[in-house]
């Protein structure tokens, strides 16, 4: 398949045969660039940025580095080639072929996960917005950027799809995408996460830890699906979200490092006369966006899940890779449940738990990140830890909404969570000692105080790189 790289919409799914299709997209097209400039990053939209751009699929070629002005980016509709014959990976349908069109009677559910994960891209440039004012360094400047294109091609993906395959009303859902507004009491976006401030560059790291890694496993469980268009949109979706969760992983990772320096070097152990950030707030940050982030995942127990698996429309992690068995119909699942106001097992349909399923690849995977980050603080003779609070804590979706827990998952009464909420979840004083911290560092090969500098830079390049032209 080759692509066509230098039409107004650079793809490879042959856009230039498909009249229709192609003259809807260059009509959202000036839409989606009146919303980039609107609600994309502020003040930067003219700075010259040292950017990956798509531009082939191939596992080697795909990226190519250059500066460009954010407006500029070729925005695109890349979908991972497909394999010939390829068919229905699991669910009820298993082993027929996969859906090349959208089957009818799964029509309004697929809609609604297009519509779901899309929402979520342009809500997090949103979030972001502000960022640009107040980085650490370029190179964390040009990734926070990085970050905020790719989310809009994401955006870009999800319309695609909606377009081509859900005729008026997935035409009216693209522009529904572009009128929701992050954290707006009128309009919000659909899930929670994506309604809360990201204004400052701890929440920014914890939030493409902790959030883009809910989108790397649903993106994944969608690679899986049945319906071959979304599923290869979503692979090569997921090559771009590696960097993002990169950029998260390592931008903790940094903070922690220097915190931990800090701690080693103050005589008390106190990092805020050094101008650190204090493990406390750090762990605080962790609890709320890890909290926030597990709620992406839906309820324990959902027949949403069911059905979207007997429909053969979102699969489990790793779905053809990890398991032998596609069908999942007398398989159990041990959940723990609230029941008559405490925590009880219950066996349930293993269908009817698979968003807890792959909430607990999410969690195996955030502990692995904490043990690397943990390590940090070993390395530099320090005592305390980071951990992961339970999945209990501070839930608003799903089994344990509507109660209270403490970090550990103990239950306990909400006066109890409310008198010790400050310890647990960033208070205000907290983030106002953060966002005073928070000042631009803009010459190259410069780093903000708070934040150890990043192992190599990128590309290739060092750290004292100029990635953005201000
Ligand atoms: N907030 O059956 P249940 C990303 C609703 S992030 C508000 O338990 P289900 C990215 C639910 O709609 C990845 N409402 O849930 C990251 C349902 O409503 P109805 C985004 C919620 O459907 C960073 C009810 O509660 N992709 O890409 O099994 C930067 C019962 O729900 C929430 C996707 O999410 C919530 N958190 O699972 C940029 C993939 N959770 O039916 C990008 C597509 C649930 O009672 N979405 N509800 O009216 C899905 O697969 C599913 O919709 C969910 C929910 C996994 C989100
Ligand atoms: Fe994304
Ligand atoms: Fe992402």
């Amino acid at each position: 398949m080759s692509a066509q790289l230098y039409e107004r919409i650079p793809n490879n799914v042959n856009l230039s045969e498909d009249k229709r299709l192609q003259r809807a997209l260059e009509q959202w097209l000036p839409n989606y660039l009146d919303w980039w400039r609107e609600m994309g990053p502020d003040g930067f939209q003219e700075k010259d940025v040292y950017l990956r751009t798509a531009v082939s699929v191939q596992p080697d070629g795909w990226a190519n580095f250059d500066y460009v002005k954010m407006p500029d980016y070729r925005w695109g509709i890349f979908l991972k080639p497909a394999a010939p014959g390829a068919t229905v990976g699991f669910g009820d349908n298993y082993g027929q072929p996969v859906y090349q069109e959208v089957p009818g009677e799964f029509r309004n559910s697929l809609r609604r996960i297009i519509v779901t994960q899309g929402d979520t891209e342009p809500a997090s440039v949103e979030q972001q917005r502000e960022l640009g004012k107040t980085c650490p360094s370029l190179y964390d400047l040009r990734n926070l950027f990085q970050v905020n294109v790719e989310e809009g091609r994401h955006l870009w993906a999800m319309v695609y799809l909606l377009h081509k395959y859900f005729g008026r009303d997935g035409r009216e859902e693209a522009e529904a995408l572009l009128e929701r507004r992050s954290g707006n009491p009128d309009k919000p976006r659909i899930l929670e996460a994506f309604n809360q401030p990201c204004d400052d560059w701890l929440n920014f790291y914890c939030f493409t830890m902790f959030t883009d890694r809910d989108g790397k496993y649903q993106l994944a469980a969608l690679a899986e699906s049945g319906f071959e268009p979304l599923a290869r949109t979503c692979q090569f979706m997921l090559t771009e979200e590696a960097h993002h969760l990169f950029v998260g992983e390592t931008g903790v990772g940094r903070i922690v490092k220097r915190t931990g320096e800090m701690m080693k070097a103050s005589e008390d152990g106190d990092v805020r006369s050094l101008g650190g950030i204090p493990l406390d707030i750090l762990q605080k940050h962790i609890n709320f966006w890890f909290s926030y982030s597990l709620d992406l995942f839906g309820g324990e127990l959902s027949s949403n899940s069911a059905d979207f698996f007997a429909a053969g429309l979102k699969g489990r992690y790793k779905e053809a890779d990890q398991y032998t068995e596609h069908l999942v119909r007398d398989d159990v699942f041990n959940l723990t449940v609230v029941e008559d106001g405490r925590l009880a097992q219950r066996e349930v349909p293993m269908r009817n738990a698979l968003n807890e399923v792959l909430r607990g690849e999410y969690v195996r995977d955030c502990e692995r990140a904490m043990t690397r980050w943990n390590k940090y603080l070993a390395d530099a003779g320090v005592e305390e830890r980071l951990y992961l609070p339970s999945t209990r804590f501070h839930r608003h979706v799903g089994e344990y909404a509507g109660h209270s827990f403490d970090v550990r998952g103990d239950m306990i009464a909400p006066e109890e969570f409310e008198q010790r909420r400050a310890g647990w979840l960033p208070t205000i004083e907290d983030r106002e000692y953060v966002r005073s911290l928070m000042h631009p560092v803009t010459e190259p090969g410069k780093i903000a105080n708070w934040i150890a500098p990043p192992a190599q830079g990128i590309k290739g390049l060092p750290f004292e790189f100029e990635y953005v032209r201000l």
